[in-house]
């Protein structure tokens, strides 16, 4: 296509610009309806939709490398080294490529879709939502041997394309500064950067993208590359649990229906650690691929240990929980025309990817366990002993709901129980230790809020089989109070309140509490995390006191400020002024609970997220396991993980 230089363009404004500022003005005015939210996951996302763009060009097979900066004023730049976004006039619009792509919604630079095997970003809105929602963005492309510019406020352009002289290289470069009249977060987190552009070079193997943070001295960078793609992302998920065969099974198969990669390890953990991806897109709530992933894992390794006479008897079997005991398994997969369905557009609907991903598994796998005959022998003796401890599991559980107590019915004698039934209305909090336990029960509003009292350190379910699990004082306690059953048994329409609050200390073993019980959520009541039920209180660190006036605060700088507020400015050494950092849920008295914590008025609760259960889910695995280093550097920092699961 013969390309004509913008300077030659007719800049009319034509019908065509009066809709592009209309675009603008509807993602301006609906930012949600575009990117999710204007929290602090939606400006993260501003980032996620430029780079995929970047990808989607590295996919293509033009693009090799992507430098991503956080600059001091948050700023964020992401360079490429592909093509280059186009800059010929289009021959309708008028305008160069380039201009549509950053100004007309859903114009994304797809529009030139032959390029394309296929394409991911989340909601592929395009960047011309970043556009929009930018207070400024710049962009230089380096195309047809040449360096083209063009500056953007809020969407609106400054100028037209620009040649700004000679280039001897190809790609492209987008400068943008979130709106802070959009958005109500405009600080980054590098960790959560981190982990998304992390995840994306696993997923493309040979790409690499680097990290690079201006706001630290000296700036901080982390270049991201993975030659071994997915089977090094789940050698990086086993985090330290130990593998029970040394070699990843890994493949990547072409078919009609779809391009797969897998790769999968077992460990000798109890927990299945399974990720699934549709371009690039993590599909948290499974899908067509999955099943086919399922279905061929459970069959070819009942297969393979039948033919190789390992099984005893002649009706032996592993059932598929049985085989995914200690897996940890990820599966990507590119799809021309995906559909996503679900609560949250996280699960493949397409049905014909179903068989291409069971009869790729199921050859690849047969071939891999005939060639790998050690491994295979150790991974189905890890599966029996699964089904061996699941027998026995079924046998206990059987016993138990004789005795009906995990059914309801015999509440936990710890429990002070609310007086309203409709779980809609009512919450419970999982408070620690006893005497904390107390306070909350004096102090709470008895009509809708529930306490339950746990003792210190829970069981760590990570390294527990169920059987074991089952057996423990405080986790039964738990799973009568809420009354839904657990794991395969579980029925979230069970659930004998909607909001489920874990009130611990501010200090370490608070933190290190609050883990345990989000590892038993997850491994034993995901579908709590995923309805939403699962929050954390925020108990104030400082009581600020002078004469008769008293605040709290809840974070280093709020006790800054109602010092500064309480003293008229004089600071910590005024006369008369009381700070008491608070150590314990212990030291307030219920009243002071009451108000600070759990009254709903007042309080403030963050509410734990399923977002990046890819990214949780290796903090749980790495932290949960057997060593204790990381477990240590976790729970420092365990305040931003929280944060962490919301964003
Ligand atoms: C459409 C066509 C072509 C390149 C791109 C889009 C493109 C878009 C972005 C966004 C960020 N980086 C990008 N790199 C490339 C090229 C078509 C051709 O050269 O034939």
């Amino acid at each position: 296509m013969a390309e004509s230089t913008p300077e030659s363009q007719s800049s009319e404004y034509g019908a065509g610009q009066i809709q592009v500022l209309k675009g603008l003005e509807a993602v301006r005015k609906r930012p949600g309806m575009y990117i999710g939210s204007t929290s602090g996951r939606g400006l993260h996302h501003l980032v996620y939709e430029v780079v995929d763009n970047s990808v989607d060009e590295a996919m293509a097979g033009f693009c090799t490398s992507i430098q991503v900066t956080i600059h001091a004023d948050d700023s964020i730049t992401v360079v490429d080294d592909g093509r280059g976004i186009p800059v010929d006039i289009h021959p309708t619009e008028k305008l160069p490529g380039v201009e549509l792509a950053l100004t007309v919604l859903h114009a994304g630079g797809k529009f030139d879709k032959q390029n394309y095997k296929v394409s991911g970003g989340l909601h592929g809105v395009g960047v011309s939502v970043v556009n929009a929602l930018s207070e400024w963005l710049e962009v230089e492309v380096r195309r047809k041997g040449r360096v083209w510019h063009q500056r953007f406020h809020r969407g609106i352009k400054q100028k037209e394309l620009e040649d700004m002289g000679p280039a001897s290289s190809t790609g492209t470069k987008i400068v943008f500064k979130p709106d802070a009249e959009i958005f109500t977060e405009t600080v980054y987190s590098l960790e959560t950067l981190t982990s998304r552009l992390r995840e994306m070079a696993f997923l493309n193997k040979g790409l690499e993208i680097s990290l690079t943070d201006e706001r630290l001295q000296p700036a901080s960078e982390e270049t991201f590359q993975y030659e071994g793609g997915l089977a090094e992302y789940v050698i990086f998920l086993r985090g330290n649990r130990q593998a029970v065969h040394e070699n990843v099974v890994y493949f990547q198969a072409e078919r009609p229906e779809a391009d797969i990669e897998l790769a999968l390890q077992y460990d000798n953990g109890f927990s299945e650690n399974t990720h699934t991806f549709v371009n690039n897109i993590n599909t948290h709530e499974g899908g067509s691929h999955l099943t086919g992933l399922k279905a061929a894992l459970t069959r070819t390794i009942n297969d393979y240990a039948r033919k190789n006479g390992i099984f005893k008897k002649a009706d032996e079997s592993l059932s598929g929980d049985d085989v995914r005991e200690g897996l940890t398994c990820v599966l990507s997969v590119r799809v021309m025309e995906p559909q996503f369905e679900g609560q949250t557009k996280t699960k493949l609907g397409n049905s014909e990817v179903r068989g291409a991903v069971e009869t790729a598994v199921n050859e690849h796998l047969a071939i891999w366990l005939e060639e790998n005959p050690k491994a295979a022998k150790a991974i189905i003796e890890k599966s029996l002993q699964a089904a061996r401890a699941r027998e026995a599991a079924r046998k206990a559980r059987d016993l138990a709901r004789k005795k009906n107590a995990l059914e309801g019915g015999v509440l936990p004698g710890k429990l002070a129980d609310c007086s309203l039934s409709d779980p809609s209305m009512t919450e419970i909090y999982i408070v620690e230790g006893d005497s904390a336990g107390g306070s909350a029960k004096q102090g709470r509003d008895r009509s809708f809020q529930a306490i339950l009292p746990i003792k210190g350190k829970i069981l760590n379910v990570e390294r527990a089989r169920i059987d074991k699990i089952l057996g423990n004082d405080e986790i039964r306690a738990m799973i009568t109070a809420l009354g839904a059953g657990i794991r395969d048994d579980f029925n979230l329409d069970k659930t004998r309140y909607h909001k489920i609050i874990i009130m611990t200390d501010a200090d370490v073993d608070g933190a290190h509490i609050r883990t345990l019980l989000l590892t038993f959520f997850f491994r034993q009541m995901r579908e709590l995390i995923e309805a939403g039920y699962i929050y954390i209180a925020q108990p104030p660190l400082y009581r600020v006191a002078k004469g008769k006036e008293e605040v709290y605060a809840y974070s280093e700088d709020q006790r800054e400020q109602a010092v500064k507020r309480l003293t008229n400015g004089r600071g910590e050494e005024a006369k008369g002024l009381n700070i008491q950092r608070y150590k314990g849920l212990g030291e307030m008295n219920p009243e002071q609970l009451w108000r600070t914590t759990m009254d709903p008025q007042t309080r403030t609760l963050l509410q734990v997220t399923m977002e990046s259960a890819a990214g949780a889910d290796s903090i749980f695995s790495r932290l949960m396991g057997d060593e204790v280093e990381p477990r240590r550097q976790f729970i420092e920092k365990n305040a931003r993980y929280v944060r962490n699961l919301d964003i």
